[in-house]
């Protein structure tokens, strides 16, 4: 299995939580709040996802410190830059994010696999690294073309070997549809983000056969992040 993987299989089970943590924040006034947010939550959480606002907003170097911070209390890091481009850019991209310290990238899969998905995978595998790809999306919009091609999308993004799919917690049907698409007895890890704000309850992602779910803004924009990890992690249990 991949050491990334494991890493976040290890820890859910040390902690009891299936939260990764949607770390959006778009300006860089938030900076102390966030590192002080990540302190305080962190020992209720597998892993963080990085997303754009906070990459950009943040910048590199700083998100590398943070990264470290993380790692030291044995969660993950993963890039949502959601890369969709040819091969080498591709490559280019998770290139520079590994060496900011990030364990692992999500990238689209509707490129298909020759000469996109083809050299994302290679440098991923170089670079002892995971990659997560998503499946379709928790928005209703993505039931009108990405739910449609989900099985186009699935074997294509097969071929480069990823260690999970990212799938739709608003749509519980995509999750149970996504799992019966993948081969027997696979390793392949489920991150489903919807939960919260976007309207799946608590653990219901867990509950229809997802690894893990991707929370954000339920979180961070709470007037007690702590006592809302620990509520989550108690309706994730439900499903354990
Ligand atoms: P929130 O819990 O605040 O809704 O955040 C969800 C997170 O998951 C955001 O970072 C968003 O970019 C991401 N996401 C999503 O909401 N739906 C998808 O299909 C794929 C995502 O990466």
């Amino acid at each position: 299995m991949n050491e990334v993987v494991s890493k976040m299989l290890h820890k859910s089970k040390e902690t009891s939580s299936k939260i990764i943590l949607a770390f959006d924040l778009d300006s860089i006034e938030d900076y102390e709040r966030g590192k002080n947010l990540l302190d305080l939550v962190a020992p209720y959480l597998v892993g963080v996802k990085f997303g754009y606002p906070t990459i950009l907003s943040f910048g590199l170097e700083r998100i590398k410190e943070i990264i470290l911070l993380l790692r030291e209390r044995g969660l993950v890091s993963i890039a949502d830059a959601k890369i969709a481009d040819v091969s080498h850019t591709n490559s280019k991209i998770a290139r520079i994010l590994f060496k900011n310290g990030f364990d692992a990238v999500i990238a689209h899969g509707f490129m298909g696999f020759k000469g996109s998905l083809d050299g994302l995978s290679r440098t991923v595998k170089e670079e002892n690294k995971a990659l997560f790809i998503l499946a379709t999306m928790s928005n209703e919009g993505a039931s009108v073309i990405m739910d449609k091609v989900v099985e186009q999308i699935i074997s294509e993004s097969l071929l480069a070997e990823p260690s999970g799919f990212v799938v739709p917690a608003t749509r519980p049907a995509m999750i149970k549809k996504v799992k019966e698409l993948l081969p027997m007895n696979n390793e392949l890890v489920l991150l489903s983000p919807g939960v919260g704000v976007q309207g799946a309850p608590y653990g219901s992602a867990i509950a229809n056969g997802a690894h893990f779910e991707i929370i954000g803004r339920s979180i961070y924009e709470s007037s007690n992040p702590l006592e809302e990890v620990k509520k989550i992690i108690l309706e994730q249990k439900k499903f354990l």
